[in-house]
């Protein structure tokens, strides 16, 4: 098989966002008929369904030879090969998508020897899209078209520990289980006085979509971000997109310093002088070990 054109996929890719956007922007967010997957909080719509039908049909049509994965239509025991292979989320955030909240995006990556080397996340309601080719930079391109570079600011501040970061984390749906104590856990010894024990983070974010908060690592408006129990459709995207901008992503346990892109726990930081001591330290907070994925 030919070696993938990845600036052709991705230019693709990008015109597939945007296709999916005005379907996005367009519905009425409704559960009807679709209602839940494993639980209440496990939400799927109409839209989402519709969303991954047309994506799904448009990368077969294009570029045939290639795998693909997809939230909708995952089925447990499916893996990720070494072969070519779109990884998709076509409502990334779609408990905001229910309630109206605008945290919402399309995450469409690509991956080659299970490694992501392309990704384009795109918010519909607020036209901003976010994108990177492996080796060729992560940009921002804003609702008046104008492309700016990740991250936003050239040289980022050191990152001097985790007192001074802004944290994303993700409750997930999963409510019940040792992992749910270590999350709570975590949270709690993240935001609590040195005092106390804990890391004294500026502040805890729980914003509802893994790809947004990649892409905010990326640019520079979070520190860092922490979650278990979400899966490669939710982070291929903006996996390449956080790397290009010169961020790391690692295990959500400490040690592991190079996590599959489907091992379902990820800890992300933004580009700064001091990033691998403050993953250390991230994983220090660590209250327990997190079975998701193992
Ligand atoms: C969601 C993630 C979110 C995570 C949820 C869920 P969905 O994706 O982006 O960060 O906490 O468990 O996986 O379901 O909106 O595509």
């Amino acid at each position: 098989m030919a070696e993938p054109n990845l600036q052709e996929v991705h230019d693709f890719l990008v015109l597939i966002a945007k296709r999916a956007g005005q379907m996005i922007t367009s519905a009425n967010p409704t559960t009807a008929g679709s209602g839940s997957k494993k639980n209440s909080s496990d939400l799927v719509t109409e839209t989402d369904r519709a969303v991954e039908a047309m994506v799904s049909s448009s990368m077969r049509a294009k570029y045939p030879s290639y795998s693909f994965m997809g939230e909708e239509t995952y089925k447990p025991g499916d893996t990720l090969s070494a072969a070519p292979t779109f990884i998709v989320d076509p409502i990334d955030g779609t408990t905001n998508f229910v309630h109206g909240h605008p945290y919402v995006s399309i995450s469409l990556g690509f991956a080659v020897a299970r490694q992501p080397v392309v990704g384009v996340v795109y918010n519909p309601f607020t036209s901003t899209l976010y994108s990177a080719v492996k080796g060729q930079g992560a940009f921002l391109t804003d609702p008046t078209h104008s492309r700016t570079r990740l991250p936003l600011k050239a040289e980022p501040e050191p990152l001097e520990g985790l007192n001074t970061c802004l944290v994303a984390v993700e409750w997930g749906s999963d409510r019940s289980g040792p992992d749910y104590d270590v999350k709570a856990r975590t949270f709690r010894k993240l935001c609590a006085s040195k005092d106390d024990g804990g890391a004294m983070v500026h502040s805890l974010r729980s914003l509802g979509s893994a790809a947004l908060n990649l892409c905010a690592v990326a640019a520079g408006h979070l520190d860092v971000y922490w979650e278990a129990g979400c899966w490669a459709w939710d982070v291929c995207a903006g996996w390449t997109i956080l790397e290009e901008a010169g961020g790391m992503v690692v295990d959500a346990n400490p040690g592991n310093w190079e996590p599959r892109v489907d091992e379902r726990r990820y800890l992300a930081v933004r580009k700064g002088v001091g990033q691998r001591a403050l993953i250390e330290e991230f994983w220090a907070c660590v209250e327990g070990k997190l079975e998701v994925g193992l």
